[in-house]
């Protein structure tokens, strides 16, 4: 067996004690062995780490409930921790490698006694692309060790592609003791190395996707020349059967992933999925972008997939092509053992339990489905999945979407200058709060290319490596800028949006074909009167003007706060953003 392997591991046993050491196959017949563990050994507080649910409403399905406290992301918890302070940025919160080091070891010291340690090799992208990389992860929870397997392609051709390298990705996952108190998710991007304790949950225990794809793979691609990026792929074809490649980086809350299954409403266009959360992004041997999702898998948001919102996602979990198929926090229907979520249904079933498995009170006005439950489910199992999906050269790009939720200034859409141009634009996305839980609701969180959370060195150096682009690519892709959510003065969105949002995607394609003149605006491109497909669509002249509509008082409100925003990082942001910052200014003050 490859020896650096064997070692790491043998390593990672003698510090962490487990009883049992189980290297994974990632065969069918070993999910099914690893999902009955859960359903009979394996326990979170006093529940079971999965439960069989009704094959019926949905094939190969169980439910898993975390710890009560284990419901998401911890970016507080999360550390980058490269030599230098300043590599990291304000993007990230910093620890020195050998202190992080210092702090975890006594946590993971015995921390699987009495356990089984699962090792997980596994391949983040097809075995064939010259953009995959093989990697290990190690864990004690046989939900996680499931998951994986869903979102990734787990098995000993990980190993095989390894072989004598020293060169692999290494996670070190614990679940601990569940306590916020001791939970932490490191990244040593010196050493592709993820050291995770303390939670089961999504984001910071499948080290395969925001830690490695994105964090550390964000690292590796500044070494290599290539970009990690939290975006959508997606095919769109036209009625004459021409399929462009799209990429869609969206913060949460702006309905990425309905965009990833959309089901468009225009007559003979149609969308085929590629990849829902990340895309890597290497330049082709001609010149062109190319993108590969390094998953394959969704974990995707419950409340709110429907059969109407979604009826691709529904389709995809009623599968049963590939086993098995997760949700994790959801409800329970009792009277038929189904998964219930709100949203799923316009009523409420009679009889519940809730994400916790407790008999659920609606007067408790407390929701039944936790509002970040959870479905985990293969792609291979998405009816609109592209037959280019396990192209290893991955697809090549013709446009890029960038949107956020902004209730004024972001016009529905406009397509910039040029990369510079597109990568400014990008570098200043943000969208208005949804919850008052975090933040005030309403303001603008800036999040660049909705990388802020996962880009894994100083953000200003991230932009330089985007506009290093520029020089590799012969032909770029256009880059768009969207906003679905414009709103009138009585607080209602403009645009329809969902199904609707295929209108615009149309026009993108007669740009890219040079078939739509389209007019100058003062942040790009934006389609003439007549240029959007609005048929069918009951939407007054008024309205379509107000959503291209630029105030010249709140986009100097607006660059006053870029600025302020760019100052962060401490001298890193390219000139070239300043400039293209002070040249939108000198546009601004110029308006009527
Ligand atoms: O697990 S993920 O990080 O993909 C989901 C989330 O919490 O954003
Ligand atoms: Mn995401």
């Amino acid at each position: 067996m490859a020896k650096y392997i064997k070692k790491w591991v043998e390593e990672q046993a003698e510090l962490t004690k487990p009883d049992k050491v189980w290297w994974m196959d990632g065969s069918e017949k070993e999910a099914r062995e690893l999902i009955n563990i859960g359903i009979t050994k394996e326990m979170i507080g006093d529940n079971h780490t999965f439960s069989g649910l009704n094959a019926k409403f949905f094939p190969n399905s169980y439910h898993h409930p975390s710890h009560p406290t284990d419901v998401a992301r911890t970016e507080h918890l999360t550390f980058v921790c490269h030599p230098k302070k300043e590599d990291a940025g304000p993007n990230n919160n910093w620890m020195d490698p050998d202190e992080a080091k210092a702090k975890l070891r006594p946590l993971y010291d015995g921390c699987m006694k009495g356990r089984t340690l699962y090792v997980i090799p596994y391949i983040m992208g097809h075995p064939d692309s010259p953009y995959a990389k093989p990697c290990i992860q190690i864990t004690d929870s046989v939900y996680v060790a499931v998951s994986m397997r869903i979102m990734t392609r787990v098995g000993p051709e990980a190993m095989k592609k390894i072989g004598d390298s020293k060169d692999f990705v290494k996670g070190l996952h614990s679940v601990g003791d569940l306590s916020p108190e001791r939970r932490w998710i490191m990244h040593f991007p010196q050493e592709n190395l993820v050291m995770s304790i303390g939670s089961g949950y999504g984001g910071n225990a499948l080290l395969g996707k925001k830690c490695f794809s994105l964090r550390i793979g964000s690292c590796i691609g500044k070494r290599e020349g290539w970009l990690a990026e939290h975006m959508i792929i997606v095919g769109v074809q036209a009625p004459d059967g021409d399929v462009k490649y799209f990429l869609g980086a969206f913060p949460s809350a702006c309905g990425k992933t309905n965009l990833a299954l959309l089901d468009p409403v225009l007559k003979g266009y149609k969308v085929w999925t590629l990849g829902d959360d990340i895309a890597w992004l290497n330049v082709g041997p001609d010149g062109r972008l190319y993108a590969i999702n390094p998953e394959a898998g969704f974990f995707g948001v419950a409340p709110g997939t429907s059969e109407a919102t979604n009826p691709v996602m529904i389709k995809t979990l009623k599968n049963d092509k590939f086993y098995p198929t997760l949700f994790t926090n959801t409800a329970v229907d009792t009277d038929n053992n189904a998964p219930w979520w709100e949203g799923l249904t316009e009523a409420r079933p009679k009889n519940l339990i809730d994400w916790q498995k407790k008999p659920y009170d609606p007067a408790s006005g407390k929701t039944a489905a936790h509002p970040n439950s959870r479905f985990t489910v293969s792609i291979y199992n998405c009816p609109t999945l592209s037959p280019e999906f396990d192209n290893p050269k991955g697809v090549p790009i013709s446009g890029i979407i960038f949107g956020g939720r902004r209730k004024t200034n972001i016009p529905l859409v406009v397509e910039t200058k040029d990369w510079e141009h597109g990568v400014f634009l990008a570098s200043i996305m943000g969208s208005e709060t949804t919850t008052a839980a975090l933040h005030q609701v309403g303001v603008v969180r800036r999040d660049p290319m909705a990388m802020l959370p996962f880009c894994g060195y100083n953000m200003g150096d991230y932009f330089a490596h985007w506009l290093s682009f520029a020089k590799k690519l012969k032909h770029p892709p256009k880059i768009f800028m969207v906003n679905w959510f414009r709103k009138d003065s009585e607080g209602r969105f403009i645009w329809p949006g969902f199904r609707d949002n295929s209108r615009v995607i149309k026009w993108m394609i007669d740009r890219i074909d040079g078939k739509a003149k389209g007019r100058e605006t003062m942040l790009g491109v934006s389609p003439q009167k007549g240029e959007l497909d609005l048929s069918g669509l009951d939407i007054s002249d008024a309205g379509m003007e107000e959503l291209f509509s630029i105030d010249r008082e709140s986009w100097k409100a607006e660059t006053a706060e870029i600025e302020k925003f760019y100052q962060q990082f401490g001298g890193r942001v390219p000139k070239a953003l300043f400039k293209q910052l002070d040249s939108l200014k000198d546009k601004i003050s110029k308006l009527p």
